[in-house]
């Protein structure tokens, strides 16, 4: 057993999010599986990639906490939300998930901070920059969702998107990668 390296209310705070990033698993698959049923199978395949990203993401959390001497517990997951009413609505709740999940980060961050956590703050940097691709990424398939349907053909338009983001990246280029 690894002698424990984070604050008790370090490893509950966690424990929270590890428990979160479970939660997005779950938001994803439900809307995957929701577009799926309404034929959106594009959509839907990137949003399955997009869930198994968030188990990983529970996965690091977990392995983290365990790590630095803390334990682990795999506490009970929300249940996901409704169906969004249509894709533009799939798309903007699925933004503000992450949106709300960057401020999650921000707490441990914070705190890591607040501790003089330097292991911890390292390690939540990490998903800092997770969260900025994942919001560009939404972003910018909002960005296509409305040109796709304000397009005057916009049926084929949508059909075309979908097509297209079934082998999407789950990553979004952001002005730090090309840095480097
Ligand atoms: Fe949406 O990424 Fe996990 O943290």
């Amino acid at each position: 057993m690894a002698k424990k390296r984070i604050s008790d209310k370090m490893e509950k705070l966690l424990n929270t999010q590890m428990t979160r990033e479970a939660y997005q698993a779950q938001v994803y698959l439900s809307y995957a599986s929701w577009a799926e049923v309404n034929s959106f199978t594009g959509i839907a395949n990137f949003l399955y990639g997009h869930m198994h990203e968030e188990r990983e993401h529970m996965f690091k959390f977990l392995k983290y906490i365990n790590d630095r001497g803390g334990a682990a517990k795999i506490e009970a997951i929300d249940a996901a939300p409704k169906n969004p009413k249509d894709i533009g609505d799939c798309l903007q709740k699925t933004l503000q998930h992450e949106i709300d999940n960057s401020k999650e980060i921000d707490k441990i961050v914070n705190l890591a901070h607040e501790e003089k956590d330097w292991a911890t703050f390292n390690f939540a940097q990490w998903f800092v920059q997770e969260q900025i691709e994942e919001e560009t990424l939404i972003n910018s398939i909002i960005d296509k969702y409305n040109l796709a349907s304000t397009n005057v053909d916009g049926n084929t338009s949508l059909y075309e998107m979908d097509r297209d983001l079934s082998d999407a990246s789950q990553e979004a280029e952001t002005p730090r990668d090309e840095a480097f």
